[in-house]
């Protein structure tokens, strides 16, 4: 055989033998791949041939739901499905069960069954015709990931009551730390042009679950309260509807003055109370199932309740009354922390929110950080969960990974989302539980979204996963990071049992590479000034004290990490006593969050007998040669995934392998200047010195939009 027939040969071989995807990302996890395996094809074919659904053909739920299983049928299994008005005539059958006690509101109950005329059945039922949408994405989910149709029953409600992004999006349409593109909300051609994106968008979220989107940046602008932005949103949340999804604005606490002439925000003042009624009113009069405010206050510069010397919960009730005739709730942010403060950071939102447990009205969350920081690679869980044990609590994700690498490095978060959901706060309760736990009602999670107008939503090609991760841990926080990890793969790059092993292998060690090559042992906040890129902990020029790298590491000729326990800041004894038993020892600390709470020395002994000062090469080294593992795992994949997605990935590896290095290598050159200690035996050398390091300057690097 020639040369040339062997080669076609291959091609042709790799061409049929290829079951991978090709998409450029933006169909996220709903591609509908043809089902490959033969026996299943010709099940789900007989299956979704006929199909019943509620007979109410003007309710835009069911029309969706309707469209979406025309869609994924002619996809999946390349054939259109025929909707009959007869229960007995179908196969797949969707209907409303008021009585079925095993759901709530949103859930929805499938189960297969064997008919009298030996016909296999599925039936899906669900309380509401939102909870029949959720249980046909759950369906469409299930063939994709295909499961034979016989092994089908699951019941399932979601465990939280508010599952909600956050965008940090601006009127301008700049993301506050966005990587992928500008904001998908284009506000200038609202409320007219309707782009087809909002549809697509609302559809992904109702795929896995997520019910509400507050579409304005925390640091918010007034001007979004006016009448000609709520119109705006109106068209936006009449879009979102169907899909389930409410719309909450960001409400700026200054807004009866910026916009509504007044002399004082002053929550107390009867004409600012009367503003935000009458302004309740008119929103409510536009889009009435209008979620509510989230509010940031009193913080990084935003005004707040405490400009007049009222409390947080004297602000937050104050907007509870306008929206609470409406069935409107307001989401309070616990993210405050003030540079005039002499306290350490990490302990002030506890300080100021612990002592307003159960003042707040019933219709207000507090809305906390997974960390008493800010989004680091990694914090240990934030003290205020179980401190507040009479007020609905909110836990608030990053969804766009602000100090994780943003949309270049590759970092799977469900490993971090279930690190600290699992976290106990006690003996016996964990973080899942005491966000799991309704009060007035309430419960809830927010993600800060990672979403923009780049083809595949997200930037990197692996950043979707992380959406998908925070919906469906939003409705069951019980899930495991590796089983979601591997439907999101299933559902986007391969079925192929070795290629998706290997890809979820990179994606599972990917966070802990991260929190390596950055922020290893309870490092944190040693990232680039402002942008929050790459490592700069000799940073010492800002203004503010806790926006300084060096705050936070604290190096010295002693050593090294922030002394958080009782002869330091004491931050520790915000935590439950058998909490603080566990961390407050330096030599029996959980290693990975040494120096969050111990300044140790140098030489101080690890648990494996290595020094610090060793430990701390060794890690950073483990976190480099976890990416360059990650780089090879790739490589050894490509022929077998789509070759456009293979390559953007590839492209980006190598940013991240490069990136891992210069992190490692600055960080512990400008260490070394406090340890005075040589790198151990046959450590790989830096590339460039230490001055080089820190004369790199990135002022255009992305996100900071304003
Ligand atoms: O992580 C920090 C970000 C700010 C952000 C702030 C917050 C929206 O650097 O950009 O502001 O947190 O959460 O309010």
């Amino acid at each position: 055989m020639t040369k040339i027939r062997v080669l076609v040969l291959i091609l042709v071989f790799q061409f049929i033998n290829n079951t991978s995807k090709a998409n450029n990302g933006y169909e996220l996890w709903m591609g509908y791949e043809k089902i490959t395996n033969k026996n299943l094809f010709v099940k789900y074919q007989t299956l979704f041939s006929v199909i019943y659904l509620p007979q109410n053909s003007q309710d835009e739920t069911i029309a969706i739901l309707k469209k979406e299983l025309q869609l994924a049928s002619k996809k999946m299994i390349e054939q259109s499905p025929r909707f009959v008005n007869q229960v007995s005539e179908a196969q797949i059958i969707f209907e409303i069960n008021k009585a079925q006690n095993k759901i709530n509101e949103e859930g929805y109950d499938i189960q297969t069954s064997i008919n009298a005329q030996q016909k296999t059945q599925i039936k899906i039922q669900a309380k509401t015709n939102i909870g029949l949408l959720y249980g046909c994405f759950e369906l469409l989910r299930l063939v994709q990931l295909q499961i034979d149709p016989s092994q089908i029953h699951t019941t399932s409600s979601p465990a939280l009551s508010l599952r909600i992004l956050n965008h940090w999006d601006n009127i301008n349409r700049s993301v506050e730390r966005g990587y992928a593109g500008i904001s998908i909300f284009n506000w200038h051609t609202l409320p007219d042009y309707k782009d087809k994106r909002y549809t697509d968008y609302a559809r992904a979220n109702a795929s896995i679950g997520i019910n509400g989107t507050v579409v304005t940046n925390v640091n918010a602008n007034a001007l979004f309260l006016t009448h000609d932005y709520l119109v705006k949103v109106k068209a936006l949340a009449d879009i979102f509807r169907p899909y389930g999804i409410k719309v909450y604005l960001t409400a700026r606490f200054s807004a009866p003055i910026e916009i509504g002439k007044l002399k004082t925000a002053d929550p107390l003042n009867e004409e600012v109370k009367n503003w935000w009624k009458q302004k309740a009113n008119e929103i409510y009069s536009l889009i009435p199932d209008f979620g509510g405010f989230l509010v940031k206050a009193n913080s990084e510069g935003q005004p707040g309740p405490q400009n007049y010397n009222r409390s947080h919960a004297e602000g937050a009730n104050m907007m509870a009354e306008a929206v609470a005739p409406h069935k409107g709730i307001v989401i309070w942010r616990a993210f405050v922390y003030s540079n005039e403060q002499p306290e350490d950071r990490a302990k002030q939102a506890y300080s100021e929110f612990k002592p307003l447990d159960g003042k707040f009205n019933k219709n207000v969350l507090v809305q906390i950080k997974n960390g008493p920081i800010d989004f680091q690679p990694r914090e240990p869980f934030h003290p205020l969960f179980g401190a507040l044990p009479n007020t609905p609590v909110m836990m608030e994700f990053q969804i766009t990974q602000e100090y994780l690498g943003q949309a270049t490095h590759l970092v799977y978060q469900g490993p971090m989302f279930k690190e600290i959901l699992e976290s106990n706060v006690d003996a016996s309760k964990k973080v899942i539980d005491v966000v799991e736990n309704k009060i007035n009602g309430l419960s809830g999670i927010s993600g800060v979204a990672n979403i923009g107008n780049d083809i595949n939503w997200c930037g990197h090609p692996f950043a979707q996963a992380n959406w998908y991760a925070f919906g469906r841990l939003a409705w069951n926080p019980r899930l495991s990071a590796s089983q979601i990890a591997n439907e999101w793969i299933q559902q986007t790059w391969t079925q192929d049992k070795n290629v998706l092993a290997t890809i979820q292998d990179i994606m599972m060690s990917s966070y802990e590479n991260m929190v390596n090559y950055m922020t290893p042992l309870g490092l944190h906040h040693i990232m680039g000034n402002g942008h929050h890129y790459g490592p700069m902990p000799w940073g010492n020029t800002l203004s503010r004290a806790d926006w300084n790298p060096v705050y936070y590491h604290r190096s010295d000729s002693l050593g090294i990490g922030f002394n958080r326990v009782a002869t330091g800041s004491n931050a520790i004894s915000q935590y439950e006593a058998w909490v603080q038993n566990k961390w407050s020892d330096s030599s029996t600390c959980n290693e990975k969050y040494l120096l969050w709470f111990h300044h140790v020395s140098w030489n101080h002994r690890m648990k494996n007998g290595n020094s610090l000062w060793n430990e701390l090469c060794y890690k950073y080294n483990e976190g480099v040669k976890g990416v360059a593992q990650m780089n090879s795992q790739w490589k050894s994949v490509a022929t077998q995934i789509n070759a456009e997605g293979y390559d953007q990935v590839k492209q980006l590896l190598d940013i991240q392998l490069k990136d891992a290095e210069w992190w490692r290598d600055a960080c512990l050159l400008y260490f070394q200047t406090f340890s005075k200690q040589p790198f151990p035996l046959h450590y790989p050398k830096a590339k460039f010195d230490l001055p080089y390091y820190q004369s790199l300057n990135f002022p255009y690097a992305p996100g900071n939009g304003k």
